[in-house]
């Protein structure tokens, strides 16, 4: 039987790049996202494998449950889920940054993650051994750093759901990993920054970043890891990013 992957938010980025990754190697693909046209477009480029698009906003707890309820019968059976939909807003400091900004990001990263999980959580618990949780985290949930905020706290919020997860899931074969990438150019820097290229062009610009792609293959390797073994975090930088010192308020 071929497995099927849910994947959230596939329109652009990480998401995009993991549908990709799982239709070369012949899986059924469940894809959702906002964009619509971007998903139709999608779905013709995978013609290859058995595709269902859902137009589908992770905020929206009742459409979640809907379109997991109204899975035709071929795509009923999930055997992994990649909690990917997300995003960071209002890069500036936390005390310039507008509420409603907070609200998105906590709406989205949290919420959203948690409404799919749990929808999930009873096709996922009847696949059992080797169904995996992916669950798109950040260096941001670990560390610190001017003008994360929001957005740092929501993807600690990832990481400490996806081990507490773990300890629920224990006897049942589901397997959850927090993926947290550092620096990776996407659509990310773009949505953060309202839409201002030139900023997501600097930011990118004379490094070498982490791909979309490098984490599509990442995500597929976890999938597809022996049942037996679970990655609980996995922290993947760009060997050009690493910390710094430590800021110190002077008079
Ligand atoms: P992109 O902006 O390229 O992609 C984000 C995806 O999330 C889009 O497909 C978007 O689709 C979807 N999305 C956003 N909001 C919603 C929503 N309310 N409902 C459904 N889908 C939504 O960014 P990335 O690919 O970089 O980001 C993917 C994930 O990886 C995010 O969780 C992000 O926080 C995380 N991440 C990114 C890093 C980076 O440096 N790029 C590093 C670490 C983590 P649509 O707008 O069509 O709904
Ligand atoms: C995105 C990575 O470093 O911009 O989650 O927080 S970073």
């Amino acid at each position: 039987m071929t497995d099927t992957v849910f994947i959230t938010g596939v329109t652009s980025g990480f998401g995009y790049a993991t549908a990709l990754r799982f239709a070369k190697a012949g899986w059924k693909l469940i894809l959702t996202g906002r964009r619509t046209e971007r998903l139709e477009k999608l779905k013709a480029q995978l013609s290859s494998v058995p595709v269902h698009i859902i137009t589908l906003d992770v905020r929206d707890a009742n459409a979640v449950k809907q379109a997991v309820a109204t899975l035709p019968e071929e795509f009923k059976s999930i055997k992994t889920l990649v909690n990917n939909a997300g995003l960071a807003l209002a890069p500036d400091l936390a005390q310039k940054v507008a509420l409603e900004d907070w609200h998105t990001m906590i709406d989205t990263n949290i919420t959203g993650l948690v409404n799919v999980t749990h929808a999930l959580l009873p096709s996922l618990i009847a696949t059992g051994k080797g169904a995996t949780i992916i669950n798109l985290g950040s260096i941001a949930g670990q560390w610190p750093y001017p003008g994360s905020h929001v957005y740092g706290a929501s993807k600690a919020f990832v990481k400490q759901f996806s081990y507490n997860l773990r300890c629920d899931l224990l006897g049942t074969g589901v397997r959850v990993t927090d993926i947290a990438p550092g620096m990776a150019e996407t659509e990310f820097t773009l949505v953060r920054t309202g839409g201002n290229q030139k900023a997501s062009d600097d930011l990118y610009q004379g490094t070498t970043p982490l791909s979309a792609e490098d984490i599509g293959e990442q995500i597929y390797h976890i999938a597809t890891l022996p049942d037996h073994i679970n990655y609980n975090r996995v922290e993947i930088m760009p060997v050009r990013q690493a910390w710094s010192a430590f800021a110190v308020d002077r008079d």
